[in-house]
């Protein structure tokens, strides 16, 4: 018999949130069983820090990122309307998951993506999947641009997170980190880049609370790169950069939704150096055994350095994959040069 019988099967965040979600029984669910991603607690973390530390690995996704969560709700909805293509622009993970989704359903899907600028893992994604990849000589607030007056010159429904349900998705993020501690924590942290995340979960919060299943909201703390920190500034970036590439955004669409979700909760959108997010990005995969994208390190660079109450519930919501990116890894770490093939030599290597 099955270790698994007696228990019903996840069925992707559309079916598991239903009542939550702008679908109705005529709208095809397209799903790759996204979701349900595990809530790690993170012990060394939590001693660094002084308080009870959770880490929601979004990386767990099927494409490797929570962009899932909305895309399969936009690419089912875009299906229910009859769509054949949908666009984005991306700094990468959205065209990946894109691509898979758009793939699932049989849609043509084409991406805008900054040229030289996406990690080779999701540029593999995009391209393996089918999409129609178009590199931009731009950054990606440039493509943004062009993607938002497509549907005007092109019959296609656009797939960013200015897509309304995109951010409906990806508010079960919130639902699943309550329904497994029980209530919302008293800290949220997250890596804003286009910010729809962050508004996306500050959402997820509120509707869960009015429908009485946590009785708390938490305090939302955002985190941008500071060479791509907007939002920190109060002004565009016109040439934002950072190592995150995934969060290297000069002017974000939800940028109303992100200081809308920190001011409501009594939070903040702080700003972490390339340097402090790729010591949190070294510290969570050797002390957390957690590999992470740079951008998602962000989450945990902002939480040691703006610091929480003694003892406060904290969840880090890591976004995407480290393996999305190994080019970032490996010019982090010395990679050994070969060695003979024989026993003295491997021992002399390993130092035991
Ligand atoms: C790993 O893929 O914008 O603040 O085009 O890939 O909701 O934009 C990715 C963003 C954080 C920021 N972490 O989320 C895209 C894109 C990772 C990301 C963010 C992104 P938002």
């Amino acid at each position: 018999m099955s270790r698994l019988a007696g228990r019903r099967a996840w069925r992707g965040i559309i079916e598991e949130y239903r009542p939550y979600l702008p679908v109705t029984d005529e709208t095809p669910v397209v799903t790759l069983l996204e979701g349900a991603t595990p809530l790690l607690p993170a012990p060394r973390l939590s001693a660094r820090v002084g308080a009870e530390v959770f880490l929601k690995l979004e990386g767990l996704n099927p494409t490797g990122s929570f962009k899932d969560r909305g895309m399969t709700l936009a690419i089912s909805r875009a299906a229910e309307a009859g769509a054949e293509a949908v666009v984005c622009a991306s700094t990468g993970n959205t065209s990946a998951s894109a691509a898979a989704y758009g793939a699932r359903a049989g849609m043509v899907c084409a991406v805008l993506i900054p040229e030289g600028h996406i990690a080779l893992g999701k540029l593999a994604q995009a391209l393996v999947h089918g999409a129609r990849v178009v590199q931009v000589r731009g950054n990606f607030d440039v493509a943004l641009e062009i993607v938002r007056e497509l549907p005007a010159r092109a019959p296609v429904v656009v797939v960013n997170s200015i897509n309304p349900d995109r951010i409906a998705g990806q508010m079960t993020g919130a639902f699943e980190i309550v329904d497994v501690l029980g209530d919302a924590p008293d800290v949220h942290c997250i890596p804003v880049g286009n910010a729809g995340n962050i508004t996306a979960y500050w959402r997820g919060y509120l509707e869960y609370r009015k429908a009485g299943r946590s009785s708390v909201l938490p305090r939302m703390l955002g985190f941008q790169a500071a060479g791509a920190a907007p939002i920190v500034n109060g002004a565009a970036v016109e040439n934002p950069e950072t190592i995150a590439t995934a969060i290297r955004i000069g002017n974000p669409a939800s940028w109303y939704g992100a200081t809308a979700a920190a001011s409501e909760s009594g939070g903040g959108i702080h700003a972490v150096t390339d340097d402090e997010i790729l010591q949190a990005y070294r510290f969570l995969a050797e002390e957390e055994s957690v590999f992470c994208e740079a951008a998602s390190a962000a989450s945990v660079a902002g939480l040691v350095k703006v610091g929480v109450p003694e003892g406060s519930r904290v969840v880090c919501v890591l976004t995407g994959h480290g393996l999305k990116d190994p080019d970032l890894a490996i010019s982090q770490l010395t990679v050994p040069t070969a060695v003979d093939a024989d026993m003295d030599s491997v021992l002399a290597a390993i130092g035991l």
